[in-house]
């Protein structure tokens, strides 16, 4: 086996985004794309040589022929020991938990989350670093800098490697354990939550729930977890087998994309408890019997039973949510007297907060939650958190929720996704409120008073850096917030979000619709930022 150096040339559009680099796979299919952003990685990594990395991924088409690169790629560049997932799968949670448990030195993982996969779908790439975590922007900046200036990379000549059964062999210099992708995930889940009281709630005969998997990375774990470890039904777990397409559809746990799983939990028979998780794993979508939780929720209902739980029965260290995502779990915090942190979208801002032990929990209002018990954020954790807090208080997901609004007050929230407008459009839609900022200031618009409008920056409390232009936020004098940002996930031209919340401390009031409550708030916003006439539609693709 050698080593072959190969001339190559940049490519201009490698910029990592919001979580690592997506494009079309038929984009990740041109000679040399996949291996120029590898080798910029490695090159990225001074510290490398010798070193042990984690890698695998969600199963979408293209992961394999990618792994098999990227090994033979690891060996040439000096890594010392990969850990792969058997079959080339590991969740995102799960890639987060064996880099922390090897003491490895990062790990590489192959999924564009929740784009939609196969042969037509999406691939994506991102790095991780020590901690387990997503690179943080000084690491993809460098990964950037250098796809810009490559000229070659390194490669081992060597057949593929076996990657269906578990077991240890040389790749050139560099030693390959394929490992099992599930267990060490179902270990940590383990020594977090009570299985013993989950599982009696679980087999009881009273309480059903269903998992849906969507056809991605969650399938085996979710099986392993619910169906084998706590005694649920045979059949809990719906879509369980991960396929390279997704059965065509896409991995996203909301209202829109997990139909099949909505229509059961709100159709005749419904069972008491359902949730999905995304292509990765690393998100979760929790709904009661006739009844969403909004994501934002989630993570205000699980900071405030977080002492009902083994893992978390101590003080939280501090909770921490993204921007965009509702002040829900601010009010929580308050009362629980511990420091709550705004950070821009993206899990990667968590890092520092969760390595300084300054934050307990995260999360996010695009249905990631998670704790300090990895550096991702973990879909499966959330959907045993809910399980646990249900088998302890033995009520109903909306009788908890519920109660939760009448303690904290109700944030009333949503997002409207505008997915795959012109690029034009949608940069001018954030150019033309940024002109506005000025001149908003002061305006009504009916009950509503501008107090602040602005682009959100944010730096970082631990190490100093600084994000600006995270988000243009418009902020009005009873708290209600509207806000506007461009999506750094999509592949397909722009995806503008636009998230809108509004405070209900009023128990009589907080059964309403939510689309209705935030009626007078979606006109402003259109009234504000010329909506429909930047994006050319006249109503959002997704609303959740
Ligand atoms: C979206 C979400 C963000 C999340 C990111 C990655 O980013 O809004 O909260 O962290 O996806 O999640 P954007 O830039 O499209 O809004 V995942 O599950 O795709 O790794
Ligand atoms: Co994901």
């Amino acid at each position: 086996m050698s080593i072959i150096k190969v001339s190559t040339t940049p490519f201009s559009d490698q910029k990592p985004g919001t979580s690592g680099l997506r494009k079309a796979v038929t984009v990740f299919k041109k000679d040399h794309y996949l291996e120029n952003f590898v080798q910029s990685i490695f090159d990225s990594l001074p510290e490398l040589k010798g070193k042990t990395l984690i890698l695998g991924g969600d199963g979408r088409y293209y992961n394999r022929q990618a792994i098999q690169t990227i090994l033979k790629m690891a060996s040439a560049n000096g890594v010392g020991r990969v850990l792969v997932g058997c079959d080339g799968i590991l969740s995102t949670p799960a890639t987060s938990c064996l880099i922390r448990g090897n003491n490895a030195y990062g790990g590489i993982i192959l999924s564009a989350s929740h784009n939609p996969g196969g042969e037509n779908g999406d691939f994506g790439i991102k790095y991780n670093v020590t901690n387990g975590g997503p690179a943080p922007e000084k690491v993809t900046e460098a990964i950037y800098q250098r796809t810009l200036t490559i000229e070659e990379y390194f490669i081992l000549e060597s057949a593929d490697v076996n990657l269906n059964n578990q077991g240890s062999f040389k790749l050139g210099d560099m030693d390959v354990e394929v490992v099992d992708s599930v267990k060490p995930y179902i270990e940590l889940m383990e020594s977090l939550f009570d299985f013993d009281l989950i599982k009696k709630m679980l087999t009881g005969g009273q309480f059903k729930m269903c998992m849906d998997s969507l056809h991605a990375v969650t399938g085996p774990y979710a099986k392993a977890i619910f169906e084998q470890k706590l005694g649920a039904t045979a059949g809990t777990v719906i879509n369980g087998v991960p396929l390279e397409d997704f059965g065509g559809g896409h991995p996203d746990p909301n209202l829109v994309y997990a139909k099949e799983l909505v229509d059961i939990l709100f159709g005749d028979n419904a069972p008491d408890f359902g949730a999905a998780s995304d292509g990765d794993g690393d998100r979760n979508m929790i709904l009661g019997k006739h009844f969403f939780v909004n994501p934002s929720d989630s993570l205000a209902v699980i900071t405030a039973n977080a002492h009902l739980v083994k893992g978390y029965k101590d003080r939280l260290a501090g909770v921490a949510r993204s921007m965009p995502t509702s002040a829900a779990v601010d009010r929580v915090a308050e009362k629980l007297g511990i420091d709550c942190y705004e950070t821009p979208t993206g899990w990667k801002f968590f890092g520092n907060l969760l390595d300084a032990n300054k934050a307990t929990i995260c999360g996010e209002e695009s249905f990631g939650t998670s704790s300090n018990h990895i550096r991702e954020k973990d879909g499966l954790w959330a959907v045993l958190f809910w399980l646990n807090i249900l088998a302890v208080r033995q009520e109903s997901v909306e009788q908890i929720v519920k109660s939760h609004w009448q303690t904290y007050g109700r944030n009333f929230y949503s997002r409207h996704d505008y997915e795959e407008v012109a690029t034009e459009g949608a940069n001018e839609l954030v150019n033309q409120l940024r002109n506005q900022f000025d001149t908003l200031v002061g305006k009504t618009y009916g009950k509503y008073t501008v107090k602040y409008a602005d682009d959100f920056s944010y730096t970082d409390p631990v190490d100093g850096s600084i994000s600006e232009k995270q988000g243009v936020r418009i902020g009005f004098t009873d708290g209600s917030r509207i806000i506007f940002r461009l999506s750094g996930t999509g592949t397909k031209g722009a995806t503008v979000r636009v998230y809108l919340e509004s405070y209900e401390p009023d128990t009589t009031k907080q059964n309403l619709d939510t689309q209705e409550a935030l009626g007078d708030l979606i006109q402003v916003a259109e009234e504000i930022a010329h909506i429909k006439k930047y994006t050319n539609r006249d109503k959002p693709t997704v609303i959740t």
